[in-house]
């Protein structure tokens, strides 16, 4: 098999919130790029890109010119196109950024035809076998909302069967260590003990910080799953400290571009629970890399965002804890893993088992 042609295009997609009806900004669009690489043999690979911003359009000329040095070659052979585009630029205008977000969608689609060709789904190729796998919801309960807000959201969420669900804080204006531990508290009481809860801090607080709050939180009996990016995500002397004084997980790696910092990572003990996003780590290829580091440290592993594609991963990584099921990019497929009582059943069309909503590519075409 041989690549023929690669394709992409750009969709501005709203930026609702299905979960809970809780969009903190519903007016809001997130730009994504769509790849298609084409084959002599007639199978169509897909991937995607995001985190663009303003350099939305550039990150899809990027893929457009990494992907031309992909015509002709055998799709199969992933770790050889990975050497080939970091011989390319990954040496020169990576690694990170622009060029890690093209690698990885690049990669995506590489592998969605490399588990077609053989007529399996991805988590099958890799080696799963479990027929189910944990998924909590993200994105309903948002430090912007309100507490009255994000209290309701919450309740929603326990309404209709998520069994582990995240929120933030680090909330915007004016607060305080007790107002932060007030809004755990609060939430704790609206799902009851048994739901397993997240906390994301997305780097802002200093370790200190995360510390003082972070051990207020567990002496108000809340009870959290795990407390992520407590502070910036390489700072790994200073998440190993806030790792040491919590009982609580720390979560982290999303934020972080490519394999290496996350042998950092492990080696100083920064995190308990390695997140890895897919489009920051340099796509299906290096995300395994991690999944299989953080095992030999005796570690798990989560996702990051795209639970469409993550189920496959987190289903079949032995190490896998949970998927992140934020599902901003629900809408571009026609059918998505199918999500019953908080947890993902494992697909079963051959690949990905993702097939571009062309309705959607249409309508919100930017
Ligand atoms: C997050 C980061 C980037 C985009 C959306 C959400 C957040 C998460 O850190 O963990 O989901
Ligand atoms: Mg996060």
């Amino acid at each position: 098999m041989k690549i023929t042609a690669i394709r992409t295009g750009i969709v501005n997609l709203p930026a609702h919130e299905p979960l809970a009806d809780a969009a903190a900004n519903p007016d809001g669009k997130r730009p994504i790029v769509w790849v298609r690489a084409g084959t002599d043999s007639g199978a169509e690979g897909i991937g995607v890109a995001y985190f663009g911003g303003a350099l939305t359009g550039t990150l899809r000329h990027a893929i457009d010119e990494l992907g031309a040095l992909l015509v002709g070659d055998d799709p199969q052979l992933t770790e050889a196109a990975h050497a080939k585009l970091k011989n390319a630029a990954g040496g020169s205008a990576g690694p990170g950024g622009v060029y890690h977000l093209a690698l990885s969608a690049l990669d995506i689609a590489l592998w969605d035809l490399k588990t077609k060709a053989v007529e399996q789904p991805l988590w099958k190729f890799l080696g799963g076998g479990r027929p189910t796998v944990p998924t909590y919801a993200s994105g309903a309960l948002m430090r912007e909302l309100s507490l009255d807000r994000v209290v309701k959201a919450a309740a929603t969420l326990k309404d209709k069967g998520w069994k582990e669900m995240k929120t933030q804080l680090a909330l915007p204006g004016e607060t305080t260590p007790k107002i932060e531990v007030e809004r755990m508290v609060k939430i704790r009481e609206a799902i009851g003990p048994d739901i397993k809860l997240m906390c994301d801090i997305n780097q802002r607080w200093r370790p200190e910080q995360a510390v003082d709050i972070g051990k207020r939180v567990e002496d108000s009996g809340v009870g959290l799953f795990w407390l992520e990016d407590v502070t910036t995500a390489d700072d790994f002397a200073g998440l190993a400290r806030v790792s040491d004084a919590l009982s609580t997980p720390v979560a982290g790696g999303e934020y972080v571009w490519g394999i290496v910092p996350f042998r950092h990572m492990m080696e100083a003990r920064s995190v308990d629970v390695p997140m890895v996003d897919l489009v920051r780590v340099g796509g299906i290829t290096q995300w395994l890399k991690v999944a299989g580091m953080a095992e030999a440290f005796n570690l798990p592993v989560v996702s990051h965002l795209i639970p469409e594609v993550h189920v496959h991963l987190i289903g079949a990584a032995p190490n896998g804890l949970t998927v992140e099921y934020m599902p901003w990019l629900g809408m571009m497929f026609k059918e998505v893993p199918v999500l019953k009582d908080g947890v993902l059943t494992m697909p079963t069309k051959p690949g990905l088992g993702l097939e571009f909503d062309e309705a959607t590519l249409e309508r919100y075409k930017a």
